[in-house]
């Protein structure tokens, strides 16, 4: 979806809404697949909203949102390779020809009861400045208590990868990361990822962080 398509000064934002094919981090049906309420539904709960105020604030500022397709897949071997398939096809093939944006948001597992989003590796390597200027925003917004400043190393290969390395545009991922566990969330990949954990807090204050951002680019 592009809001003002036609500006040059644009935010991208964008998450998974595929949901992962089996269930390999549960104990039980590891091969069916999972509902994936925070997986795949939450980041895209976000930006609906984020898109429905957008049109009603009808800010200066072009706005892109992405739903990319199969970062959870998993393949014959199960490899790094078979990750992000979405969002590496798109950075190689944009849907405008020398499209891009000032910088990227990754929404990723954004709406656990309680989540800690920590300054992930990449995002750091690739867009610290804008990693702090988000988390100065929540900061602002009172939402310290899930906007954490400590960094984190590698998690995994997440969509936001492909968008800085190949589609050049620098861009952070907002995911939900403890470093004291080192996981996700104990109901990541299994079936316990359902609306039960879902916590409409979590949504609030990631919304608006990220739709302040937005409105923050508008001149
Ligand atoms: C891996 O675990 C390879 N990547 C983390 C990104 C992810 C998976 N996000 C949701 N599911
Ligand atoms: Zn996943």
């Amino acid at each position: 979806g592009a809001y003002k398509p036609e500006l040059n000064n644009r935010v991208l934002l964008f998450a998974h809404w595929d949901t992962r094919p089996n269930a390999d981090q549960d104990d039980e049906r590891k091969d069916e697949p999972i509902l994936g309420a925070n997986d795949g539904g939450s980041g895209v709960g976000v930006l609906l909203e984020i898109a429905r105020q957008v049109q009603s604030k009808r800010p200066n500022v072009g706005v892109d949102i992405i739903f990319f397709d199969a970062e959870d897949y998993v393949g014959e071997n199960g490899s790094s390779e078979d990750y992000c398939l979405g969002s590496r096809y798109w950075a190689n093939n944009l849907h405008k020809i020398g499209y891009s944006a000032n910088f990227g948001i990754l929404l990723d597992m954004v709406g656990a009861k309680d989540a800690m989003f920590t300054k992930e590796y990449h995002s750091m390597n690739y867009a610290s400045a804008y990693m702090q200027h988000v988390w100065n925003i929540a900061a602002d917004l009172g939402h310290k208590n899930h906007f954490n400043s400590r960094m984190t190393k590698h998690v995994g290969i997440d969509d936001h990868i492909p968008v800085n390395e190949i589609a050049k545009i620098p861009s952070i991922d907002i995911i939900q990361y403890d470093p004291e566990t080192r996981g996700f969330s104990p109901h990541w990949h299994t079936h316990d990822d359902n609306m039960d954990i879902i916590d409409k807090e979590t949504l609030q204050a990631v919304g608006e962080t990220v739709l302040a951002t937005v409105l923050m680019e508008a001149n």
